[in-house]
């Protein structure tokens, strides 16, 4: 944990298993709920082509802005926590299969992170063009 108001952080919500839009509100009653931690928004839902190349469902994908004083590796530990809430099975090897719910941090202030297990901004941004709709829906209302 860190001193002050927190630090605003960009968390990309993802389902193409189950109840898809039941899994993403868990998701962000959830993140709510995170101590320390301030739920400031939410951008609208968008349903995308699964990306990967897989035969797959397609996605429902969100993004939230929160306020947290949790450092960067404590926020993933809580959403890596949420995400197993929510059924979803990591299997190894499995990397972009179907799944029930994926967190991802997406930015975190104005942080370069890159250790074992967490990249930050997401590697992925660049090429993801519903996440960075998404960011700039947030940003728009962004004080
Ligand atoms: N990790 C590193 N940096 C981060 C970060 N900034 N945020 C590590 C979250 N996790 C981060 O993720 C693998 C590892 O990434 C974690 O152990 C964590 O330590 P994972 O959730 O276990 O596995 P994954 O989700 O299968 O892999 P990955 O690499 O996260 O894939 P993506 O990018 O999440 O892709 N198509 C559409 N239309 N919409 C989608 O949302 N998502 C995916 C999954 C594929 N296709 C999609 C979508
Ligand atoms: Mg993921």
């Amino acid at each position: 944990m860190t001193a002050g108001p927190g630090e605003a952080a960009y968390v990309a919500l993802g389902s193409n298993l189950g109840d898809r839009a039941g899994h993403l509100d868990a998701a962000r009653e959830q993140l709510a709920a995170l101590p320390d931690t301030v739920f400031e928004a939410a951008s609208s839902i968008e349903e995308t082509a699964p990306l990967g190349g897989l035969d797959q469902p397609a996605y429902l994908n969100q993004m939230v802005r929160l306020r947290t004083r949790l450092t960067p590796r404590g926020l993933l530990e809580a959403c890596q926590r949420i995400e197993r809430s929510r059924g979803r099975q990591r299997a190894t090897g499995a990397r972009w299969a179907s799944r029930t719910l994926d967190l991802d941090i997406v930015l975190f202030g104005d942080r370069l992170v890159e250790e074992p297990g967490l990249t930050i901004p997401h590697p992925r941004l660049p090429e993801r063009d519903f996440w960075q709709r998404e960011l700039a829906e947030l940003q728009r209302d962004d004080r």
